[in-house]
């Protein structure tokens, strides 16, 4: 459904943001790399009504997506900041903040953090929590996990066997050629009927059809992004010839390229990420129009702080997203997150929460430990 009550406008007098180092608990390897360290861009938008909180979820280099962190530094301090902080003298609904942003092309993320930030400032003042302005209909969501690719099959095993320990109830493994078909069959030989899915973050073309097809055998919930960001036209070639459905993760930048993804027959099942698709309202849009079409959605995580975990706990709440996402506890990657409360695990499931905004507060010693870079854009 769209967004049932808007917010109200605020005022900005400023925008901060700050780059972080946060390091993870493991290191966490796709197709496309290695990352010890997440780098990330926290957004904090002062207006008079009191601050609002929002993240950057661009990573140190463009391998996942063409956005990452220097360029999302670069141009939201040249030209996002200051368009929104000229819209918002005024002040600027949360609603307006992608009209305001449009006219610069791209940097989805980018837009996303701010959109967040200006979102968590005008709920907190209205104290309604994001999840009730999104359109939640749960109180707690499913919890899967994303595992990264280990040193061998064996390795993995170890890793998800401690994840099922935890209470995952869904476990999603990164593959690429060569580490597909093996480790796959490792996870479901050493643990059964698990709810088990793989994401390829586009390593294959459709010349690998049917080393794919060998997937078949394992009953997987689905191949997340096998082929590339504008392949979707191969994937819809390769979903004819798999019985796993596919569904796309990168390829999916808007809810226009989702209404095409699904009108090709591209994909099966979409993952949902607000910051790949430039914000929580552009993300309820693609969900609205998923469900409109029957296809589940899931929502995809980004190695978020407690910021984006939290809202991304309220996204999920959506009656559409009825596969369980990304959205793990926060000790998954950080021994020590930035909000004071972090996100954790309750029976398998991580709450919605209840608080005004994104329903978290900032630690704002855990946020300065971790800050590497800090500038304030005044109008
Ligand atoms: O493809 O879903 C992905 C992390 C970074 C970039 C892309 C992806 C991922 C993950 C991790 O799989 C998801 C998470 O935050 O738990
Ligand atoms: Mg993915």
């Amino acid at each position: 459904m769209p967004i049932v009550r808007p917010a109200a406008p605020v005022r900005i007098d400023a925008v901060e943001l700050r780059v972080l180092h946060l390091p993870l608990v493991s290191p966490f390897t796709t197709s496309f790399g290695t990352e010890t360290v997440r780098e990330v861009i926290v957004v904090r938008v002062r207006t008079g009504d009191g601050d609002g909180w929002g993240e950057i979820v661009t990573q140190q280099a463009p391998l996942y997506s063409s956005e990452y962190t220097q360029g999302a530094w670069d141009v939201t301090q040249r030209f996002l900041a200051p368009a929104l902080l000229d819209a918002a003298a005024e002040g600027v609904a949360p609603e307006q903040v992608s009209t305001v942003l449009a006219p610069f092309v791209g940097h989805r993320m980018a837009k996303a953090g701010l959109e967040l930030a200006v979102l968590d400032a005008a709920l907190r003042a209205a104290g309604r929590p994001l999840g009730e302005y999104l359109g939640a209909t749960v109180d707690r969501v499913p919890s899967g996990v994303s595992v990264g690719i280990q040193r061998d099959p064996s390795a993995l095993v170890d890793a998800v066997g401690g994840y099922l320990d935890d209470g995952y109830v869904r476990i999603k493994i990164k593959i690429k050629p060569g580490r597909d078909v093996a480790d796959t069959a490792a996870v479901r030989d050493a643990f059964g009927a698990i709810a088990l899915q793989v994401d390829a973050n586009s390593a294959y073309t459709l010349e690998d059809a049917d080393t794919l097809a060998e997937l078949d055998r394992f009953d997987l919930l689905l191949i997340e992004q096998p082929l590339q960001e504008d392949d979707i036209v191969d994937h819809a070639a390769l979903a004819a010839r798999l019985r796993t459905p596919i569904c796309l993760d990168e390829s999916i930048v808007s809810a226009k390229a989702a209404r095409d993804a699904l009108a090709l027959r591209a994909a099966a099942i979409i993952n949902i990420k607000a910051g790949r698709v430039g914000g929580y309202l552009e993300a309820v849009r693609v969900h609205d129009l998923c469900r409109e079409a029957g296809v589940p959605v899931w929502c995809g995580g980004m190695l978020e702080t407690g910021i984006g975990r939290a809202a991304n706990a309220a996204l999920a709440a959506l009656p559409g997203f009825t596969l369980p996402g990304d959205l793990s506890a926060s000790d998954r990657f950080y021994a020590r997150d930035i909000v004071r409360e972090p996100i954790v695990l309750d029976d398998g499931h991580v709450r919605v929460p209840t608080a005004p905004g994104i329903g978290v507060e900032i630690d704002p010693v855990a946020l300065e430990d971790a800050t590497v870079a800090r500038v304030e854009l005044r109008r």
